[in-house]
């Protein structure tokens, strides 16, 4: 992975991919394992944006500092744990789900260019949900997927209930949450949670060639693959083959697709430019 040339709760770093530049984020809290607080969470949101909004990047990977992916809710924020005392008020989650994950979730789901999670080590909690809402997910075979939710009481989040069951269907999605077992990476590929489970020496290198594959593809295509996708699961077929038609109007009428078939018309590799 290259170096990150910024400092921070979320380390940020560019790579000239050829094609473009893939941005890396790498959350930095190792010492809680990457675990979410308020500021993690407007750090990461504030680097998502700015990826999102610079028109040379067109791919963005996500890791984790340290052994750690990403812990989900810092469980010492005062922001998230309860109070020990007896009869003191609960804390609201709910707000809290409302002001950081649903965002996040939302930003992650809407990137106008592909997002790759490279996971370094444990993902729970929200941060297994985080790799999740990535488009692709390679994982170090030593990192591990746990639904810790029940495991204190919660459900999944961070949109846990609506991924998991369309990742790996309903029966394996109620094992995953309800047990909260470590699942790992290699399991993880074998049940379809995730893309690719490779050796750890291999992670950075493999999560940068997919980055760079992708940051070469035609980027509104590919966005507008996840969008049709997601959009998919609450259609009927008909809806969705108009869905379709309504893409593949739009996409016909842009550089990319001109540029594909002459590219494959002249037997020459295309030099896509839309984003
Ligand atoms: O609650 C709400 O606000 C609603 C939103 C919820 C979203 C959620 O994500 S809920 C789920 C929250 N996450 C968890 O329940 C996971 C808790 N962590 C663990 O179960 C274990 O740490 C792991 C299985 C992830 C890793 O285990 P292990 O043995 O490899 O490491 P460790 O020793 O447990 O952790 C290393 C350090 O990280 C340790 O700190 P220390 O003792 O060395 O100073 C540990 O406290 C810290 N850490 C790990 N997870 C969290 C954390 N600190 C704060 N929050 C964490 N979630």
């Amino acid at each position: 992975m290259p170096l990150p040339d910024t400092p921070g709760l979320v380390l940020s770093s560019m790579a000239d991919a050829g094609a473009g530049r893939v941005c890396t984020l790498t959350l930095n809290r190792p010492a809680q394992l990457n675990a979410f607080n308020g500021e993690l969470h407007e750090a990461l949101m504030a680097a998502l944006d700015a990826a999102a909004a610079d028109a040379q990047v067109r791919c963005v990977v996500i890791t984790g500092a340290g052994r750690g992916f990403c812990a989900g809710q810092d469980l010492a924020d005062p922001a998230a744990a309860p109070e020990l005392v007896p009869g003191a008020p609960p804390k609201d989650l709910g707000g809290l789900i409302e002001r950081h994950y649903r965002p996040l979730v939302q930003r992650l789901r809407t990137m106008p260019v592909p997002v790759v999670a490279a996971v370094n080590g444990v993902a729970a909690g929200a941060g297994a949900n985080l790799a999740l809402c990535c488009d692709l997910v390679v994982a170090a075979r030593s990192a591990s997927f746990i639904q810790a939710f029940a495991k204190i009481g919660l459900v999944p989040d961070t949109g846990g209930t609506w991924l998991l069951p369309r990742l790996v269907g309903r029966a394996r999605a109620l094992g995953l949450a309800l047990l909260g077992d470590k699942l790992p990476a290699e399991q993880a590929q074998q049940l379809g949670l995730i893309w690719q489970c490779v050796d750890d020496d291999q992670l950075a290198t493999t999560a940068a060639a997919l980055a760079a594959r992708l940051a070469a593809m035609p980027t509104r295509a590919l966005v507008a693959t996840r969008q049709a996708m997601d959009a998919a699961g609450t259609m009927d077929l008909s809806t969705a083959l108009d869905e379709e038609a309504h893409l593949q109007r739009d996409l016909g009428r842009a550089h990319d697709y001109l540029e594909g078939v002459a590219a494959f018309r002249e037997k020459r590799a295309p030099r896509f430019s839309d984003r």
